[in-house]
C-alpha cells in the first residue's frame, strides 16, 4: 500500500509540475483529489483493510492530500504570476512612439445660429416645436389664410408630392399644429428645413427658418416691437439700429418687414446693403383673424404676434459669409472654420 501512495504521489506531482495553466491544473486537482479521485478511491478502499492496519495507511493518505494540497497551491500561484507576467509584458506601451493625430467635428454654422436663437428666445419663455417636412395642404397653406390662387401655391415654387401633399415651405404649419394642440397662452418657436423651388445665388431649393409666435390676452403690436428689438440687439449687438417697415403677409394683418442697420459697413452702405445701410432681417406682424378662425381660437378673446426669418441668411451676417451654396456644399476648409 506505501509503494502504491508513493507511485501516486509522484504521479501526481510530475503532472502538476507539467501543467501549464491554471485551467489544466484544476482538471488533475479533480483527478487525483476529487470526488471520484485516485486518492479519494484509497480512502474509500481502507473499509477493506484489517483494523490494525488502519491507522498507518490513514496517516499515510493524509499526509499524501497534504503533500498534493501544497503542491497544487504553489504551482498555482506560480501559474498565476506567470500570466500577470505575461499580461504585463504584452500590454507595454512605448511611449516614444509619435502619437495619432485626431479629427474632431464642429458644429454646422446653421446649428450654431439655430441653437444661439432658441437659446434667446428660450430665455423669454419660448418653447421648441417641430413637425413634419412633408405637410397637409390644409397645415402649410389653408389653415394660414393662403388662398387657392396664391402665387406661392404654384407648382413653380412649391414641391408638390402629391395634390394635398408638399415639402413646407415654411415652419408655419408646426405652430398650425401647436395652436390646434393647445389653447393660450402659448410661446412657440419652430426652427427647421424647408423647401422651396428657387436656387441662384441667394436662394437654395432648401433652407432653414425659425419662426415663432406669441399668443394671449392683450398682446399688441408694441409687444412685437419690444421681443423682436430685444432679440435683434442680444444676436447682434446692443447699439444696432432697428427699424419696422409696414409689409404684407396673407397670415398677419398688421404686416411688418424689420431692417437692422447694416452690420457689414456699420450703416455706411455697401455692396451688401447694396448702400442703403440697412439689411432686411426678418418678417413678422399680429396674427391674422382668419388664422386664428382655422384652430379655433377666439379672435375677441386673444390676440398675438408671429415672425420669421431664414436662418442662412442671419449666419451670413454674423460670419461674414458672401455666398449662401457654401452652406450646403459640406466643404471642409468651410466647415472647420466654426
Ligand atoms: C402662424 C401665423 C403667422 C410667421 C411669419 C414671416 C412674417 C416672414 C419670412 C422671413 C424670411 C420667411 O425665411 S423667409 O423667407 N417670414 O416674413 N413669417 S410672419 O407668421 C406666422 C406663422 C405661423 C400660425
Amino acid at each position: 500500500m506505501k509503494d502504491r501512495l508513493q507511485e501516486l504521489e509522484n504521479d501526481a506531482l510530475a503532472a502538476i509540475g507539467d501543467a501549464e495553466s491554471t485551467a489544466s491544473l484544476q482538471d488533475i486537482r479533480v483527478a487525483f483529489l476529487g470526488k471520484k479521485g485516485a486518492v479519494t478511491d484509497i480512502m474509500k478502499g481502507m473499509r477493506d483493510l484489517a483494523p490494525d492496519e488502519r491507522p498507518a495507511v490513514g496517516a499515510l493518505v493524509n499526509s499524501l492530500k497534504e503533500s498534493l494540497e501544497k503542491a497544487f497551491s504553489s504551482r498555482n500561484s506560480a501559474l498565476q504570476q506567470a500570466a500577470v507576467d505575461e499580461r504585463i509584458s504584452s500590454e507595454k506601451i512605448d511611449v516614444s512612439l509619435p502619437g495619432r493625430q485626431s479629427f474632431s467635428g464642429s458644429k454646422h454654422p446653421v446649428t450654431l445660429v439655430t441653437e444661439e436663437l432658441v437659446e434667446i428666445f428660450g430665455k423669454l419663455g419660448f418653447c421648441v416645436a417641430e413637425g413634419p417636412e412633408i405637410e397637409k395642404d390644409f397645415y402649410n397653406f389653408e389653415a394660414l389664410n393662403i388662398p387657392k390662387d396664391h402665387p406661392a401655391r404654384d407648382m413653380q415654387d412649391t414641391f408638390y408630392v402629391s395634390d394635398d401633399l408638399v415639402m413646407r415651405t415654411h415652419t408655419s404649419p408646426v405652430q398650425i399644429r401647436s395652436m390646434l394642440k393647445q389653447e393660450p397662452p402659448l410661446r412657440v418657436i419652430a426652427p427647421g428645413t424647408v423647401y422651396r423651388r428657387d436656387s441662384d445665388i441667394t436662394h437654395s431649393p432648401m433652407f432653414h427658418q425659425i419662426e415663432g409666435f406669441l399668443v394671449d390676452k392683450n398682446v399688441s403690436f408694441g409687444d412685437l416691437k419690444g421681443i423682436l428689438t430685444h432679440f435683434l440687439t442680444s444676436y447682434f449687438g446692443d447699439k444696432l439700429g432697428v427699424r419696422f417697415r409696414p409689409s404684407f403677409f396673407p397670415f398677419t394683418e398688421p404686416s411688418a418687414e424689420v431692417d437692422i442697420a447694416c452690420v457689414i459697413c456699420s450703416a455706411k452702405g455697401c455692396r451688401v446693403c447694396k448702400g442703403t445701410g440697412w439689411l432686411e432681417i426678418l418678417g413678422c406682424g399680429m396674427i391674422d383673424p382668419e388664422v386664428f378662425k382655422s384652430v379655433n381660437y377666439d379672435a375677441e378673446q386673444f390676440s398675438g404676434f408671429a415672425f420669421g426669418m431664414g436662418i442662412e441668411r442671419i449666419a451670413m451676417l454674423k460670419y461674414g459669409v458672401s455666398d449662401l451654396r457654401l452652406f450646403f456644399e459640406n466643404d471642409l476648409r468651410f466647415l472647420r472654420q466654426f
